[in-house]
């Protein structure tokens, strides 16, 4: 990695006061995305795939992976060269990985019918039922991501989809998917691994091609034209098709204390900051002295040196900062407001704080859960809402891959009892046909008078 004078110097975090208020509304402001001009450039992509099909996915694999294609799409069961370099190490790391995080998301299934009465003979019930076909944007980029591959593959399996379909680019260097990726598609019982990516990848799943199945819902990050493409078949009808979430540039806030570990707290914000040079990073301080303030500085910069991805990591500590707090309660009323992807607490008797926690999409309790914890191996979900979503939106969960579907049934005595409601709502909305449904029925029960 680079480490000269310049880079090495703009690697401190700024601080802020939390009393200088406009400071401290700037750095918590998002950096604005621009998804209308993208659209241009997208929209000729999705027409393309939407009339070509197959044809072309295979052209733009050629234009922006560099790669000539068959087949763009692999079918299961997946031939054996596709797992070919997945070491026994990383076999037992993702076994483990996916054994929790199935753990968590099999709690969370509802399996039996929710039933209430709610009038003597009124009868109404939900139950959840799988959404049919999924399909599972997994990226290239500046990484692979056999992680999210498994994040969204396993809530999916275990809601029990009757098909998961998984997209991923080929690789510049053998127009392949990594053997990871392969195997946990394998996994989690994947029908069709599409070698695509960006716009094109989510319009084959949307609108279906020659091999591509259409499906009914696409998940997953991506860049800028893949979150274009999502937010555009979402709103076509010809598509019907829904997506998990908005996404934006991923996010850490930590909230730490004069007792925090300076190098935990430098690992976590650098952890996060490595995923890009737009990723924000957050540290909340409560009560510092400037002593302390000057170690997690100095903790930063020592670890982000020896980092791979430093030149990511300085471009993104460039833009973030430390703010300092004079309470606890300051710091989470800060925190809520900026509503954090990923929320980590190294404060004293950190799990007592977690009932201030208004927004955010997922909590990190204490000094000995890092973040990273979370991205791959405890059980919760790494698919959560960023760029201030939080405030209306769940991470990726079971019921992500599931509708619910409400039932009812009213006997006589029910609609003796709700059925002269029903009437008169009807009645004061210009409904006759609605009124006359009710009223036949409580004519043939008796339950009318013969003027009525
Ligand atoms: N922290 C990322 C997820 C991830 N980390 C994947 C490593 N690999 C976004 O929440
Ligand atoms: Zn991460």
């Amino acid at each position: 990695g680079s480490s000269n004078g310049s880079s090495v110097e703009s690697l401190k975090l700024g601080v802020i006061d939390s009393k200088n208020k406009e400071d401290v509304e700037k750095a918590l402001s998002r950096p604005i995305q621009n998804t209308s001009q993208i659209m241009h450039l997208v929209n000729p992509i999705i027409e393309n795939v939407k009339k070509n099909g197959d044809k072309a996915l295979v052209e733009y694999a050629a234009k922006f992976d560099g790669v000539k294609l068959g087949n763009p799409v692999i079918e299961a069961p997946f031939p054996e060269d596709c797992f070919e370099g997945l070491t026994a190490e990383l076999k037992e790391a993702l076994d483990l990985s996916m054994e929790n995080v199935r753990k968590f998301h099999v709690a969370q299934l509802q399996k039996s019918t929710m039933q209430v009465e709610t009038q003597p003979g009124v009868l109404c019930s939900r139950f959840a039922r799988p959404i049919e076909k999924v399909g599972l944007y997994i990226p290239g980029g500046t990484a692979v991501l056999p992680s999210t591959a498994l994040m969204l593959g396993i809530p999916a399996q275990v809601a029990q989809c009757r098909e998961i379909v998984f997209a991923s680019p080929p690789r510049k260097s053998d127009g392949k998917i990594s053997p990871e990726v392969a195997y946990i598609a394998h996994k989690v019982g994947a029908s069709k691994i599409v070698l695509a990516g960006g716009a094109q990848a989510v319009a084959a799943m949307a609108y279906g091609t020659e091999t591509v199945p259409k499906v009914d819902k696409i998940l997953g990050p991506g860049n800028q034209f893949v979150t274009a493409a999502k937010m555009y078949v979402q709103n076509d009808t010809q598509a019907l098709c829904s997506i998990d979430m908005p996404a934006g540039p991923s996010e850490v806030l930590v909230v730490c204390d004069e007792e925090a570990d300076v190098d935990f707290v430098a690992s976590d914000l650098l952890s996060q900051a490595e995923h890009g040079v737009d990723s924000q990073v957050i540290l909340l301080g409560v009560q510092l002295s400037n002593k302390k303030v000057g170690e997690i500085q100095a903790a930063v910069r020592q670890q982000a040196i020896s980092l791979p991805r430093v030149e990511i990591v300085t471009k993104c500590i460039a833009h973030s900062s430390i703010i300092l707090c004079d309470s606890y309660d300051e710091a989470f009323s800060v925190s809520n407001q900026y509503a954090p992807e990923h929320l980590i607490l190294q404060i004293k008797n950190a799990a007592n704080y977690v009932k201030l926690v208004d927004n955010a999409g997922s909590v990190f309790v204490g000094a000995y859960t890092p973040e990273s914890c979370g991205d791959y191996s405890s059980g919760t979900n790494h698919t959560l809402p960023t760029y201030g979503y939080a405030r209306q939106y769940s991470g990726v969960n079971t019921s992500t891959f599931q509708k619910y579907i409400t039932a009812q049934s009213v006997s006589p005595e029910g609609l003796q009892n709700i059925g002269h409601a029903v009437m008169s709502v009807a009645k004061v909305e210009g409904l006759d046909g609605h009124r006359n449904a009710v009223k036949i029925r409580m004519g043939k029960l008796g339950l009318l008078p013969p003027d009525f």
